[in-house]
């Protein structure tokens, strides 16, 4: 089992134009000072650290004008991240901030002609329209958007823009969705593990069957990781916390599995907000998980459920 190394670009995005909890503008610095780049380095990879994005156009308020802004130069930079085969690593900043690093992936799949899927780690289904948000935030909304539900308008101006495939989406960990949001979530037939399941088979099964799905077109595997994803008991430093989340053990496993997939091309860490954290416990979680997606591993041995049992 040798070690995949990666060119990663690290990419901040100091956005919080989508939530209504101030904070999350932090989030980048924090991950930076847990120690996202060192890690990342220890563990063989080349990285870059391209500093933090700025946004493409104005971006004051929190209305679509700002978030269309962030969108159109994150876009461009995972775009042009991907096109030079690095893997971009986004540190936000609010679930917004993903509109941006999909549409990247999305346009960069269109040419090297991967099929792309997104894995949606979150206690929230981010499904939201401008009509069934109850809070206006939007971090609530970015996968609706991205899958071309109307009232986005001007976010994505492009008429011949193909929208994402509901079906190319798969939230995990769901545990708190709004009316008409869970409507829309089933009537677009978008994928869903949510804690119910996670409880009954935990996680190993359900992902499992993603991964292999991904792996059968060899696809381009996006995962959002919104900090919510994981329980409140360790990972205070978020806005919107919903209890019972993903342990960290669960989380650790998720992220070995995912490095051992090979499947993963690009990254969104969203949503750490260190106003609201406890002495860096969060970013340092975040850190954690992050090099075990990366690599970091207790044995150089294959996966336990894929090695031959001695003596057999
Ligand atoms: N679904 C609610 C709450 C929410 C969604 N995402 C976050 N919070 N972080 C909403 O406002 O759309
Ligand atoms: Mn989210
Ligand atoms: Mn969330």
């Amino acid at each position: 089992v040798g070690l995949r190394t990666h060119r990663i670009a690290v990419i901040g995005a100091p956005i919080e134009v989508g939530t209504s909890e101030l904070g999350a503008v932090m989030g980048p610095a924090a991950l930076r000072t847990a120690g996202l780049v060192r890690v990342l380095r220890d563990l063989g990879h080349a990285v870059e650290d391209l500093g933090d994005a700025v946004p493409d156009g104005p971006a004051e308020g929190r209305g679509l004008p700002a978030v269309a802004a962030w969108t159109r130069a994150l876009a461009r930079q995972v775009e042009a991240a991907l096109g030079d085969g690095h893997l971009p690593l986004v540190a936000g900043g609010d679930h917004s901030l993903s509109l941006g690093t999909v549409e990247g992936a999305m346009r960069h799949c269109a040419v090297s002609g991967r099929r792309l899927f997104v894995l949606w780690l979150d206690a929230h289904a981010d499904f939201n329209t401008p009509e069934t948000s109850p809070s206006g935030n939007l971090h609530g909304m970015p996968l609706a958007a991205l899958c071309g539900e109307p009232g986005f308008a001007d976010l994505f101006p492009d008429p011949g823009r193909v929208p994402l495939d509901p079906a190319q989406i798969h939230l995990f960990g769901l545990r708190s969705i709004d009316a008409g949001e869970r409507a829309l979530v089933g009537a677009r037939r978008v994928g869903v593990t949510d804690m119910r399941e996670i409880d009954e088979f935990g996680v190993v099964a359900p992902l499992r069957r993603i991964l292999e799905r991904v792996a059968a077109t060899d696809g381009h595997l996006h995962v959002s990781f919104d900090v919510d994803f994981l329980d409140p008991g360790i990972a205070p430093g978020v806005g919107t916390t919903v209890p019972g989340g993903a342990t960290f053990r669960e989380a650790h496993l998720i992220m070995e599995m995912l490095h051992d997939s090979g499947l993963v091309r690009s990254l969104d860490v969203v949503e750490l907000n260190p106003f609201l954290d406890e002495r860096g416990r969060s970013a340092r979680v975040l850190v954690e998980l992050v090099a075990s997606l990366f690599g970091r591993r207790i044995l150089d041995r294959p996966a336990p459920a894929a090695a031959v049992p001695s003596g057999s």
